[in-house]
């Protein structure tokens, strides 16, 4: 052969075997990628996907369902399904009670409002593929649902799967403010763009909404809860209608922060007092107007008297005055109040202590229509806390759990820290109120503070994608497993090659704990940076309020460490039902990860490894930073079966996160060791830089302050 021809031939021979990358693989598509199927899997997907017989009738609901199927399948084959009223072999049949073939039995009722059923069936002698809810937003969850399973190597000629949620409202809160600046938000702007709506209507927003009814989101909140007033007036009330008619089709609800002295500032009132008939009033006409624009308006989330915000307390009032007036206003429409418990007082003692101390006498005293939405952990949103007192402390009161998808205290989107672990093990623990009933079952409500914004992957990085994923399907069903689903999430949004499957998973699965190491070990909190909440800053201890400097929360000095939580000290640990208040009253029987949250404890105590604490620390750190490592060099191994650009995205993201662990280590090191005065145990490498570097860091302009 000639040497020109050989060199084509090698040429031809190398594309053939390099897989055939998208030209678009930038994230966009989430985990709705829909590429083709490995061919043994595409033709089974083909022989079970040949046409769609819809139910009837056809609402846009149901045109949603019928799009995806069709987009989806197209995308997996190569072909796209009929739509046909013809019940034929390989068909997937939608049905309702009402369209369903008569002689079918199934268990409707289960099903519930939401709930679906996945059945392979024999109808009329022909093998169909039912997908049956009793209405067509369940019939639309199923869809995704069946979508999911020829993703995920379900064996479609013998699906029988069903679903239904526990949880009726499950939601995103976005923090997003009305000049599109995101408070904690680290995925660009805000995705709604107030200015242009509620005439152009972006068609992001449609792809929002796809996203969340994929996984069974039902509900966004649209602003902060740090609320402008501006939110309630007429003409952000037709953009939020706006989105409502685009989100309308998706089963998805639109709520707003509300201000809770707008009636002062929008209404002209002297006072917001909850018990002024004038402002009750207000209030009453303000909701009558909402719904008049939107008549599917969910309710309100409402941050009050906490961290400057208005609420009824500035009137003398208590939590449930303010929330039941709003409630009142609601009732009439169906509406729900999601009344926020995170609150802390200046100089009230032990902060962790406040959110119960002020919610727990009110249980019984709100409207059926509030809900206490209470944060996973009693301070807040840190790599790890113990699940929150008051969760299992208001058996009266429907609670809603926040979590917080966006990483403010986790490495902004550049950190590769995947959630679904974290939120897994609050959903499971035990509140002991009573003894087996985990906090997931305390639940009536679960609501996600987001990490979206306009950065062409939704998330500011393709892995903090998979938490807002994992947020979704726990709210729908906390009993998942966190690696399941992220084994979920990486076959359809990078791959279904085993091998690289699991060296995937098992680096997301890792990465909660790594960060925790890294960052925040032993049950360590709030050592970040001021404000910005970027990069430790152990050391700071001049900030105006006492309960906002990190030497407030880990007490170091030459006696030890730790905050004291137990009855000998703040007694926080009172608050807890008794096996747990008992538990954590001693350190030996405290779980270790949570050990300096509850005990202040000398240097030289032991613990299970053997070591000394101030040992512990540093190995603690040393595995954070080694388990990072070790993530880069799992990813790099995976080149062949990523695809480039999102490869070296993610390879350029673990190399930043290499370097800030590394410094989280050496800056809480080097201050630990000032405040402990001991020496790095033998073989331990010092930290790179002096205390005086690290403390002299700035960051004026990190993203996520919002306005
Ligand atoms: O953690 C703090 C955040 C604030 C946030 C507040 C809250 C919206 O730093 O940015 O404000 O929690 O949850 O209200």
């Amino acid at each position: 052969m000639k040497t020109w021809a050989r060199g084509l031939a090698g040429l031809l021979l190398a594309a053939a075997l390099q897989p055939a990358w998208s030209a678009v693989e930038d994230g966009y598509e989430l985990w709705q990628r829909y590429r083709a199927l490995p061919p043994v899997t595409q033709s089974e997907v083909l022989v079970r996907a040949l046409s769609i017989l819809p139910a009837t009738p056809m609402t846009p609901t149901l045109q949603a369902a019928v799009a995806e199927l069709k987009r989806g399948v197209a995308g997996l084959t190569g072909r796209e399904p009929a739509v046909s009223a013809q019940l034929a072999d390989g068909a997937l049949l939608l049905a309702t009670p009402a369209s369903a073939p008569a002689g079918l039995n199934l268990p409707w009722a289960e099903l519930g409002r939401e709930g679906y059923l996945l059945r392979s069936v024999k109808l009329q002698g022909r093998a169909v593929t039912l997908i049956a809810a009793n209405t067509d937003i369940g019939l639309l969850y199923g869809s995704f649902a069946w979508l999911r399973a020829a993703q995920t190597g379900a064996d479609l000629g013998k699906l029988d799967l069903r679903s239904a949620p526990r949880l009726g409202l499950r939601l995103l809160n976005h923090w997003d403010n009305l000049d599109r600046t995101v408070e904690r938000g680290y995925a660009g702007a805000s995705i709604w763009d107030w200015w242009k709506l509620p005439d152009i209507r972006d068609a992001r927003y449609v792809d929002y909404a796809r996203a969340n009814a994929s996984l069974g989101i039902n509900g966004t909140v649209l602003n902060n809860v740090n609320a402008k007033a501006d939110s309630l007036t007429a003409p952000f009330l037709a953009k939020a209608a706006a989105l409502a008619d685009v989100f309308r089709p998706y089963g998805i609800r639109v709520y707003l922060s509300a201000r809770f002295s707008a009636p002062v500032e929008l209404g002209g009132l002297k006072t917001a007092d909850p018990l002024d008939p004038a402002v009750r009033a207000w209030w009453k006409a303000k909701a009558d107007e909402i719904y008049r624009r939107i008549p599917d308006f969910g309710g309100f989330l409402v941050k009050a008297n906490s961290e400057g915000q208005p609420g009824p307390q500035d009137y003398g009032r208590n939590h449930a005055d303010g929330a039941n007036m709003l409630a009142e206003a609601l009732t009439p429409h169906g509406g729900v109040v999601m009344w926020r418990a995170f609150v802390y007082a200046p100089d009230a003692g032990d902060r962790a202590k406040q959110g119960y101390a002020e919610f727990q006498p009110l249980d019984g005293r709100f409207a059926p229509n509030v809900m206490v939405q209470v944060k996973n952990g009693a301070i807040d949103f840190q790599p790890r806390e113990p699940f929150h007192p008051l969760l299992g402390a208001m058996p009266k009161t429907p609670l809603a759990l926040e979590l917080q998808i966006t990483k403010e205290y986790l490495g902004f989107s550049t950190h590769l820290v995947y959630l679904g672990p974290l939120f897994e093990e609050v959903l499971r623990t035990d509140t002991q109120r009573p003894s087996g009933v985990t906090v997931a079952g305390q639940l009536t409500a679960m609501a996600g503070v987001a990490n979206i914004g306009t950065d062409r992957n939704w998330c500011g990085s393709h892995f903090d994608c998979a938490n807002w994923y994992a947020f979704g399907r726990l709210a729908w069903n906390a009993d998942l497993h966190a690696s399941d689903l992220a084994r979920e999430w990486v076959m359809q949004t990078f791959t279904a090659k085993p091998g690289a499957v699991d060296s995937i998973v098992s680096m997301m699965t890792a990465s909660r704990e790594a960060v925790v190491d890294y960052m925040t070990p032993l049950g360590l909190h709030h050592l970040m940076g001021t404000g910005h909440h970027h990069g430790p800053a152990p050391w700071v201890d001049n900030l105006e309020r006492a309960d906002w400097n990190p030497v407030y929360f880990h007490r170091a000095g030459r006696d030890g460490i730790g905050f004291d939580r137990s009855p000998r000290g703040s007694n926080a640990t009172a608050q807890y039902a008794p096996g747990w208040a008992a538990r954590l009253a001693r350190p030996e029987t405290t779980p270790e990860e949570w050990l300096l949250w509850f005990h202040h404890l000398p240097w030289d105590y032991r613990l299970a490894s053997g070591r000394t604490l101030w040992a512990e620390l540093v190995a603690r750190y040393d595995r954070g930073v080694a388990s990072v490592v070790d993530m880069r060099a799992r990813w790099a191994t995976l080149q062949a079966d990523i695809d480039p650009v999102r490869h070296a995205d993610v390879t350029a993201y673990l190399a930043v996160q290499e370097a800030e662990a590394r410094w989280w280590r050496d800056a809480c090191l080097a201050y630990f060791q000032s405040a402990s005065g001991l020496p790095l145990p033998p073989g331990v490498r010092p930290p790179e830089r002096s205390l005086n570097d690290y403390k002299a860091l700035r960051f004026n302009f990190a993203p996520g302050r919002g306005g």
